[in-house]
């Protein structure tokens, strides 16, 4: 266990630390910074070299609607690695063998043990680069982007579960989400997640946890959308940007070169970029089986010039699948795993790479400012605020006099169906549900845009009820809402937003979580006037994907990852980390 120097500067910190109670008597894993563009493990640079490791699991059913936002087919469920001691302990073996020093991971459940596992890879010298997003409502929705507070809470439960383990590198805010110019306007609130994350995990005295994205491929060029979201992300302020920059390319299909791959064009356009970047997905697969994969773009990324502007990648998959490109480099039968034969190949081109120890120059480049929105990338500078469950508590509780039943609330199709019908009835009413909507294109967002979809639909359900002057019809909703008894007059529904909104006032600041723990959930809505059907987002897909989406609205959508830099590193090996020191000192 290592504590880095800014353990001790932990501030306030509102949330319960993982304990880690085994005393370890194996040396410590190394903590690794970030320092400019390149990450370090003390003077060297360090290199990601990785695997892809997250057992797929089914995808569910694509909708048009999702089909028309540039999304993938991706799963809605998952299975979290590393819950699985045993199966951990297989394939750390196969790891070691394979000469990898990181394992992506797309999904994790924070309610889960996941001391084993963590152990079993930081012992074999293993990083983990997490994705904090979950499938279905569990990520940034690029169809219906937020960042709100069931989002925000979410994360943070699993940054609370792994920020205290040493082979962390990363956090992942999203995966994916942006995938061609119609969805840019989802590029806010991926660089909000990325600026709250980090606050986040400062406020936790762990800032030396990087915090990533991992972006698809796209066309080359400043005139196309994949380099204007790399600039996007990581211009402004080291408070703004992401650590290290993720593209999930696969570019490089058998044999080929340098050149033809465009990773030479890559190379230079990414070579701009102020922090880490990595291919946060390569190995491309030919036919239907990556069995005959050579792997040769290993050799070009370990080596100048591509080192010059990257810092590794990630194989893809350890795992096979079972629909559409197997990317597997194994099969798994019941408990027993076999080598595939494209795994050799791996394994010796990561054997033979030497990428260069020292960085090309020493310079630390500033973050440029940011420029924009263009046609080609037509997101808002103007980011969304922090969300605040606090505030979206406080109203629930005093401002808001129409409320959804448990079981509605508990219901991501049945909320998306009233906040649409709520918001239809309130256009009819001259009024509108501008307060819960957020738009990234045009960097509006509503005042109470970032609450949970359930509270967004508590919302506008109590707004139609008080310009209906509280008409007890107007607060049914076929029976999925309660008039309260709070909240029964407009004086003191302004009262309470007063009341609240000094209380808690909407800006950036450190995110502090609701005293639950967990906001009242709800999966993300359609909000829009009109609309109906509620969804939410998905998560990693890659085109080939591992992690969650969601079935019944429009998504095609992604999540991701995140991170945070380094801080030089003072390593204290410590035998035994004492349970809830975080706590103590905060
Ligand atoms: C997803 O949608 C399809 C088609 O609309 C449906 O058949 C399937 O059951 C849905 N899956 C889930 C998990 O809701
Ligand atoms: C996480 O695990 C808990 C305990 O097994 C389970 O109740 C919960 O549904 C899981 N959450 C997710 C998102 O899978
Ligand atoms: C790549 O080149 C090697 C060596 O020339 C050859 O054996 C292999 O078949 C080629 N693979 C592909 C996919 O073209
Ligand atoms: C709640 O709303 C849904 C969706 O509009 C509707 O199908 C259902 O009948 C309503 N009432 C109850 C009690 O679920
Ligand atoms: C939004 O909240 C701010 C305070 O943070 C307040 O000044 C403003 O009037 C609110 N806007 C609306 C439309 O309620
Ligand atoms: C997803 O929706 C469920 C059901 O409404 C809710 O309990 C959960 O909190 C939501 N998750 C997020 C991250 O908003
Ligand atoms: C479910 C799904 O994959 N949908 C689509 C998402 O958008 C891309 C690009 O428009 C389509 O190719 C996918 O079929």
């Amino acid at each position: 266990m290592r504590l880095g120097s800014n353990f001790l500067a932990a501030a306030a910190s509102l949330a319960v630390s993982t304990c880690l109670l085994q005393a370890s008597s194996s040396l410590a894993i190394a903590t690794i910074t970030r320092r400019g563009k390149y990450l370090y493990n003390g003077n060297d640079r360090f290199y990601i070299k990785g695997v892809a490791y997250q057992e797929p699991a089914p995808v569910a059913a694509a909708t048009e609607a999702n089909d028309a936002n540039g999304g993938f087919p991706e799963p809605d469920s998952f299975t979290d690695p590393l819950a699985l001691p045993e199966a951990c302990a297989r394939d750390v073996a196969n790891f070691r063998d394979l000469g990898v020093n990181a394992l992506r991971v797309y999904s994790v459940n924070a309610s889960l043990n996941h001391d084993a596992c963590m152990k079993t890879f930081s012992d074999a010298g293993m990083y983990v680069i997490l994705d904090l997003a979950l499938p279905l409502n569990g990520s940034i929705n690029r169809a219906e982007p937020t960042w709100d507070v069931g989002l925000l809470e979410l994360y943070a439960r699993t940054i609370d579960a792994f920020d205290g383990y040493d082979n962390l590198l990363a956090f992942g805010i999203a995966n994916e989400v942006v995938t061609q110019t119609s969805n840019a306007n989802a590029a806010p609130f991926i660089k909000a997640a990325a600026r709250d994350v980090k606050a986040y995990l400062r406020s936790k005295g762990k800032s030396n946890i990087l915090v990533t994205y991992s972006s698809t491929d796209g066309a080359s060029g400043i005139t196309n959308w994949r380099d204007s979201l790399a600039s996007y992300l990581t211009c402004g302020s080291d408070d703004l940007s992401v650590d290290l920059y993720g593209l999930n390319s696969y570019a490089w299909c058998g044999n080929s070169s340098f050149s033809a791959s465009g990773y030479d064009t890559l190379t230079t356009e990414f070579g701009t970029l102020p922090v880490a970047a990595y291919l946060s997905e390569f190995g491309c697969v030919q036919g239907s089986s990556g069995n005959t994969r050579p792997w040769t773009e290993v050799s070009a990324l370990f080596s100048s010039p591509m080192t010059n502007t990257f810092s590794g990648g990630v194989a893809f998959s350890y795992f096979p699948q079972d629909y559409g490109k197997d990317y597997g480099l194994v099969d798994v039968s019941g408990n027993s795993v076999t080598l595939r034969s494209d795994w050799n190949a791996l394994k010796a081109q990561y054997a033979n790479v030497t990428p260069p120890a020292t960085a090309p120059s020493s310079s630390t480049p500033n973050f440029p400012a940011c420029q924009g929105p263009t046609t080609n990338f037509p997101a808002s500078q103007n980011l969304p605020p922090t969300p605040d469950p606090r505030l979206c508590d406080c109203l629930r509780n005093s401002a808001w006099g129409c409320l959804l039943n448990a079981r509605a609330e508990d219901s991501p199709q049945i909320i998306g169906t009233l906040v649409g019908q709520a918001c239809t009835y309130l256009d009819q009413q001259g009024d509108s549900c501008a307060p819960i909507l957020a738009d990234g294109a045009t960097g509006t967002y509503g005042n109470y845009s970032f609450c949970s979809a359930s509270e967004r639909t508590d919302w506008a359900m109590s707004r139609f009820y008080e310009v209906t002057d509280f008409n007890p019809q107007s607060c049914d909703f076929a029976g999925n809402a309660t008039a309260q008894t709070t909240a029964t007059s407009v004086s003191a529904i302004d009262d309470a937003y007063s009341t609240c909104l000094a209380q808690y006032p909407i800006g950036v600041h450190t995110p502090v979580l609701s005293a639950s723990g967990s906001s009242s959930g709800g999966g993300s809505s359609s909000g829009g006037s009109g609309s109906s059907g509620g969804t939410s987002g998905s998560n990693s897909g890659n085109g080939n994907g591992n992690s969650g989406s969601n079935n019944n609205s429009n998504s095609n959508n992604s999540n991701s990852s995140g991170a945070s830099f380094a801080l030089p590193t003072l390593v204290f090996m410590i035998s035994a980390f004492i349970c809830g020191a975080v706590t103590v000192i905060a």
